[in-house]
């Protein structure tokens, strides 16, 4: 193996002790090649036939929390401070089955910022409080991100200020909550290549306010804000075998590459993994490939969105639910397969709140409300849960 740098030696002390565990992640030279081309294997995917067959048996009921951490990884969720503060059987059932939490929107731009020189950190706190009083350890989402945008900031925010406007920001909020949060999104989304960016950046008020470097200084403003912080890039649309999603990897292993070769305090990739099954495109051994070449950069990696959108599954929720855990299970397999993943949050942790509910991009057509998460809308576990253990049950210890 190549003599780790200071800086990966650096990465991996922080990871071991977000982790508790010592991790180390090997540290190979870059591989990064532009036109990175995996065998194509897809024979692995569950038909809709062979789905009957298919066991999703656990050998453990122990809240996954604990079934995680004995592997050394954590599981968690994104949640509303409302679900929490006046569902107490939800509270209840969250605090059992997740060692980490992530505001769901607390921390965005338009909840802490009702107007320019204004910061409102009542539900983020509130968010706080409630993790530390159940032993949660919590996340967050996210400092710089083109939406969820306050209504003041079009008009407010100009090239002369956006700089000032972007650093004082991540000073402020990623200072309030130094050393008490595992991690932070950093940069959400910042990649789309239909808008032809050489870099494929994403066009965002902020390419435009700022350039290019606005990722780089985020970075560099979030490590001397919270320097015990875990720092994550964030995006969707990593894990198929599609032209575009294969686009979209190499573009964020190329930006990764640039970030960490400028010396940028990053230390993980967050994988959103919002999921879907219109069409067996997952190729277990690409998206393996994909995450050897995050690792070999020295990066952790955090699977951290993860949900099943079953708007085109049949309408009975039983046959529902066996297709959504087998995405889950043929996900997660390979990705706790890769040693740098460290953490699996899901978007939700119960169909009784979940963004797929509201969003108007991927309804059902029979209007039945979707059943995307690991419990059902009465808190009972569901298929999904099994499969989340089943894939943590069987990946290999952290160490
Ligand atoms: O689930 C979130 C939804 O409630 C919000 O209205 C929306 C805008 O703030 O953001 C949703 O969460 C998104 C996350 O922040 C980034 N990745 C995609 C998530 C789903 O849209």
């Amino acid at each position: 193996m190549p003599k780790p740098s200071s800086r990966s030696k650096l990465i991996n002390r922080r990871q071991a002790l977000f982790l508790g565990m010592g991790a180390v992640a090997s540290v190979g030279t870059t591989t990064l090649a532009a036109g990175l081309k995996a065998p194509r294997n897809s024979a692995s995917l569950p038909t809709v036939a062979n789905l009957q067959q298919r066991s999703f048996a656990v050998a453990s009921d122990l809240p996954l929390r604990q079934q995680a951490a004995a592997k050394g990884l954590l599981y968690g969720a994104a949640v509303l401070k409302s679900s929490l503060m006046n569902d107490p059987e939800f509270s209840q059932a969250f605090a059992r089955e997740c060692a980490i939490l992530v505001p769901e929107g607390a921390l965005k731009w338009d909840s802490l910022r009702p107007a320019p020189d204004k910061f409102n950190f009542t539900d983020s706190d509130w968010l706080l409080a409630y993790a530390r009083q159940k032993g949660l350890q919590m996340r967050g989402h996210t400092l710089v991100w083109h939406h969820a945008l306050p209504k003041w900031f079009a008009g407010t925010v100009t090239p002369g200020n956006a700089e000032k406007m972007m650093v004082e920001h991540i000073q402020t909020v990623a200072g309030r909550y130094a050393g008490k949060f595992h991690s932070w999104d950093v940069v959400n989304e910042a990649i789309a290549l239909q808008h032809g960016h050489p870099q494929g950046l994403r066009q965002t008020p902020w390419l435009d306010l700022i350039g290019p470097r606005y990722i780089d200084l985020a970075f560099r403003t979030a490590a001397a804000a919270d320097p015990n912080a875990l720092l994550v890039y964030n995006d969707f649309g990593l894990d198929y075998d599609t032209p575009w999603e294969s686009a979209r990897r190499q573009a964020v292993l190329q930006l990764l590459e640039r970030l960490v070769t400028a010396g940028t305090p990053i230390h993980a990739l967050g994988i959103q993994a919002h999921l879907l099954r219109e069409d067996p495109k997952f190729n277990p051994s690409q998206f393996q490939t994909f995450l050897r070449e995050v690792a070999s950069l020295g990066l952790k990696i955090m699977i951290t969105e993860l949900d099943v959108t079953d708007a085109r599954f049949g309408a009975h929720s039983t046959e529902r639910d066996r297709q959504v855990a087998a995405v889950y299970e043929d996900y997660l397999t390979v990705a706790l397969g890769e040693p740098a993943v460290i953490a699996v949050l899901t978007w939700g942790l119960s169909d009784r709140y979940t963004w797929l509910a509201k969003d108007k991009d991927r309804p059902r057509r029979d209007g039945l409300p979707p059943r995307p998460l690991p419990l059902d809308a009465q808190l009972n576990r569901k298929l999904a849960w099994n499969a989340i253990a089943r894939s943590v049950a069987h990946c290999p210890k952290r160490n």
